[in-house]
């Protein structure tokens, strides 16, 4: 097991878009692991592939209240999407930032296991949100792309003086 850095944003490899896993071998289920012990230290709810710097359609999140229920889904897609959710966010990415995104309130997913099993699920609530928030990362894009650009600007130049305060 190992804990992954995490890309933080504006970092140009956030927006890379991640193509399909083909392989369900070791190394992928390896990489799961490593993602969810990364996930889990953070802390954080749900950890994309693209934030540690792989470029493949892979997530792992965990809802749950005791942090009991790790989920990994490979190549997910959303079938279809329903009602309107507007709430407040944070990503791993973006550390100490929180913004109000519109998004579906509940979705139809299909992705594959880590065996190559496909399965489909129906997601509302937090798990509906931390989806369409991880699949997003596996399409190259980060919560704050949906704010102005305004906010955008100061999102990045607030960044960049924590990135120089640690430094
Ligand atoms: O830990 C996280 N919390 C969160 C809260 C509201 C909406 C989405 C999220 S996902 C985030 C972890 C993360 O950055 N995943 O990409
Ligand atoms: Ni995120």
């Amino acid at each position: 097991m190992a804990l992954l850095p995490i890309l933080r944003y504006p970092d140009p490899r956030l927006s890379i878009v991640a193509k399909p896993v083909e392989t369900f071998d070791e190394e992928l289920a390896r990489l799961a692991a490593d993602m969810a012990e990364t996930m889990y230290a953070a802390p954080g709810i749900g950890l994309a592939a693209t934030q540690v710097n792989v470029h493949r359609r892979l997530l792992v999140l965990d809802v749950s209240e005791d942090k009991s229920a790790l989920q990994v889904f490979v190549n997910p897609e959303i079938l279809g999407r329903e009602g309107e959710h507007v709430g407040e966010e944070g990503c791993l990415s973006v550390p100490g930032i929180y913004e109000t995104v519109r998004r579906a309130a509940r979705i139809r997913v299909r992705a594959q296991d880590l065996r190559g099993n496909p399965f489909e699920i129906e997601a509302e609530g937090l798990l509906a949100i931390c989806l369409q928030h991880e699949i997003d990362h596996l399409d190259g894009k980060v919560f704050v792309e949906y704010l102005s650009r305004l906010k955008q600007t100061r999102i990045k130049a607030k960044l960049a003086k924590q990135a120089r305060l640690a430094a």
